[in-house]
């Protein structure tokens, strides 16, 4: 991970239209944008925007599996949870990184997370009602995490492509020990079987929203696509997630919640149901629900934490006085 710049580069005018076709000279041609490079305005702030949603995703996205920290059914289950936890955090904070890289400072990002004015990913205003619901978000959740950042390790901005190299590796074992636990409650008794069933039920749909809106809704999608941020379409990225998890769904015996779901021999794709888009707005605009409750818990945190931040400063302050009289 590059060292994160404070302030960015001066900017040369935007919308300098030799520089701005250098820029997409250099793109076309498969080169990696890095800190220091001249990019357009435009470029910085939705990478910005969307990077920052992604890192705020994953610091959101330890509360709902945190919740169950304390309820894991055995030592083991309980420590390969809390290390995936952990290296949620791991993720947000190598994005935060990635994000100051392009001049914005993470306290920031963190004011506009907690006060509701910054999106993060809709799955996690869901809440976890069952053990079954461990298995389903690492199988679905951390599974249409892959199939997305598999895809973005190959995006154009340099920290953000090889921040998601990392992060996907790490989400390949938080899948394996998500589909683990599956196979063994579709293995168990009627109600371990019940369970697991019921977790299926409350999470296909919401997994399928991650992806984003339909392409012909997505309104970022074209410059994204255009300035290789994003190398699949919304649209493309789903029906990946969709085909790869059938077949997955099939091996262990358990049924998605789709009565249109069919293998369309022609495209060799799994088709399936129209998604319930009114639901998606209702949770992307904060009435999802767990909205109120994950930005509280956030917070909260946040609240707990400043002796934390103030120690740290105070520390720093001290060795810096220090290394002065030295
Ligand atoms: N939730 O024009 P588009 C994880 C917003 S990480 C909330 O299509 P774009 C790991 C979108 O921001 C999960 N908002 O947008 C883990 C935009 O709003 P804006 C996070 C959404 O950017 C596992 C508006 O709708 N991953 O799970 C969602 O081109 C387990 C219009 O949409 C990433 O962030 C949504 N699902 O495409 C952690 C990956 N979808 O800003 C813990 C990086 C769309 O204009 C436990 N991000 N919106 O007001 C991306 O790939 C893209 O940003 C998309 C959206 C595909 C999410």
């Amino acid at each position: 991970m590059a060292t994160p710049a404070k302030t960015p580069p001066p900017a040369p005018p935007a919308d300098d239209p030799a520089l701005v076709a250098a820029f997409e000279a250099r793109i076309a041609a498969g080169e990696s944008i890095e800190p220091k490079d001249w990019m357009p305005a435009r470029y910085r702030k939705q990478l910005t925007r969307m990077m920052a949603q992604h890192a705020h995703s994953e610091i959101v996205g330890m509360l709902p599996e945190g919740n169950w920290i304390t309820r894991a059914p055995t030592l083991r289950r309980k420590m390969s949870l809390i290390a995936k936890v952990q290296d949620e955090a791991g993720h947000g904070l190598y994005i935060y990184c990635g994000t100051e890289t392009l001049g914005v400072e993470r306290d920031e990002l963190v004011e506009q997370l907690h006060d509701g004015r910054a999106k993060y990913s809709s799955i996690f205003n869901y809440p976890t009602l069952s053990w079954a619901d461990m298995g389903v978000i690492g199988w679905f959740v951390d599974g249409a995490a892959i199939v997305n950042q598999t895809v973005l390790a190959k995006a154009s901005y340099g920290p953000y492509a090889r921040a998601m190299v990392r992060i996907c590796k790490e989400e390949n074992f938080h899948k394996r020990q998500g589909y683990e636990i599956c196979a063994t409650l579709a293995k168990g008794t009627p109600a371990q079987r019940a369970m697991l069933q019921d977790a299926i039920d409350r999470f296909w749909w919401p997994s399928l929203m991650m992806f984003g809106p339909s392409d012909k809704d997505s309104p970022n999608s074209a410059e994204l696509l255009r300035w290789r941020v994003k190398r699949k379409t919304n649209d493309e990225l789903r029906q990946r997630f969709v085909n790869l998890t059938v077949p997955q769904a099939q091996a262990i015996g358990v049924t998605l919640p789709d009565p249109d779901l069919r293998f369309n021999e022609e495209t060799k794709n799994w088709e399936f149901g129209e998604i319930d888009w009114a639901e998606f707005r209702e949770v992307i605009s904060g009435n999802g629900p767990c909205n109120r409750e994950r930005l509280a818990a956030r917070n909260a945190a946040h609240a707990e934490g400043a002796w934390v931040r103030e120690a740290a400063l105070a520390h720093a302050a001290k060795r810096h006085r220090t290394t002065e009289a030295a």
